[in-house]
């Protein structure tokens, strides 16, 4: 019996010191992590920071490509390569270095791949783009248009359990939300703003549905804090929805952009951070465990140090 427990103990340790080691990935910069769960098995898509080429103009973020990322025996993160490169997407303007936070999605056995970026020919910040693939990792088929009637950044997607999709977007301090036709490439309706979040709602959004109850994290940016993470919960993935309070205080970090899965029965945060680089536009993503109060409420996450 103590042999039973003093194994039980090793393996739950094991378990729990899986994202202790923060940052998750250090060969190469990735922010704005999205994780999602596909059929049992842990995948992150992030956005990718580069120090900007010699010669080219640092835009705010320089940001050229995407990645995918797995969890592989259950302790190391496997980098799939790049699953689009600025260059491709067919209706984006060349070398803007502008491929901000992404999200993925199954339906049905496909894989639905959302992203922003900055559209040719037109004096819009960003548009977004969707691709549909076979696999969690790819390759996508990239649809050649963007999704009309909606322009923004940071995509995040929810998946009723009545197979509804949601795609909120927004930025600039306005959370926009708006049905999917049952395709995944088209709003059904056109967008309408996403009420009751909080002033000093900055951006992203990682909306979920735990309990019957749709929650919504964000970055919220505070006057005399700066950046945190805020939650806010709605009876209706459209809103109304309700300001709940912080999930992780400010650490300093410029951005907060983040993402929530359940994984194996535990709640875990994705966030990033710069602690790779000591500077905020080159960030690394990062993993805690989450946990809900029974009221339904998050509880504060601390951020793992080093
Ligand atoms: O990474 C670029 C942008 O910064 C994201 O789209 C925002 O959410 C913020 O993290």
């Amino acid at each position: 019996n103590k042999l039973y427990f003093l194994l039980t103990i090793t393996l739950f340790g094991l378990t729990k010191s899986l994202f202790a080691q923060n940052p998750l990935v250090t060969h190469m910069y990735t922010a704005d992590p999205t994780a999602r769960v596909f059929e049992g098995k842990l995948y992150i898509y992030p956005s990718h920071d580069i120090v900007p080429p010699e010669g080219t103009e640092a835009p705010r973020f320089c940001m050229p490509d995407y990645h995918i990322f797995s969890l592989e025996n259950g302790n190391t993160w496997k980098d799939h390569g790049r699953v689009l490169d600025q260059n491709e997407v067919p209706w984006g303007e060349k070398n803007s270095y502008g491929m901000w936070a992404p999200d993925c999605i199954e339906k049905d056995g496909k894989y639905y791949y959302y992203y922003p970026a900055k559209p040719k020919n037109e004096n819009t910040f960003r548009r977004i783009g969707v691709g549909v693939s076979d696999s969690p990792t790819g390759p996508f088929k990239w649809e050649k248009n963007y999704i009309k009637g909606v322009s923004g950044i940071d995509p995040g997607l929810l998946l009723d359990d009545d197979e509804k999709a949601y795609l909120f977007f927004g930025g600039g301090h306005e959370l926009y939300v708006a049905p999917l036709k049952d395709n995944m490439k088209e709003v059904s309706k056109a967008p309408i703003l996403v009420e009751g979040l909080p002033a000093g709602y900055k951006e992203g959004s990682f909306p979920f549905k735990k309990d019957s109850t749709y929650y919504l994290t964000f970055a919220h940016v505070f006057a005399d804090e700066g950046y945190t993470i805020g939650y806010a919960t709605a009876d209706n993935p459209m809103g109304p929805y309700q300001y709940r309070g912080k999930i992780m205080d400010n650490i300093d970090n410029g951005t907060n952009h983040h993402s929530v899965v359940n994984y194996k029965g535990d709640w875990i945060l994705f966030y990033h951070w710069w602690d790779v680089s000591g500077y905020n536009k080159l960030r690394s993503m990062r993993a805690d465990y989450m946990t809900f109060k029974k009221d339904g409420s998050i509880k504060k996450v601390k951020p793992t140090r080093r």
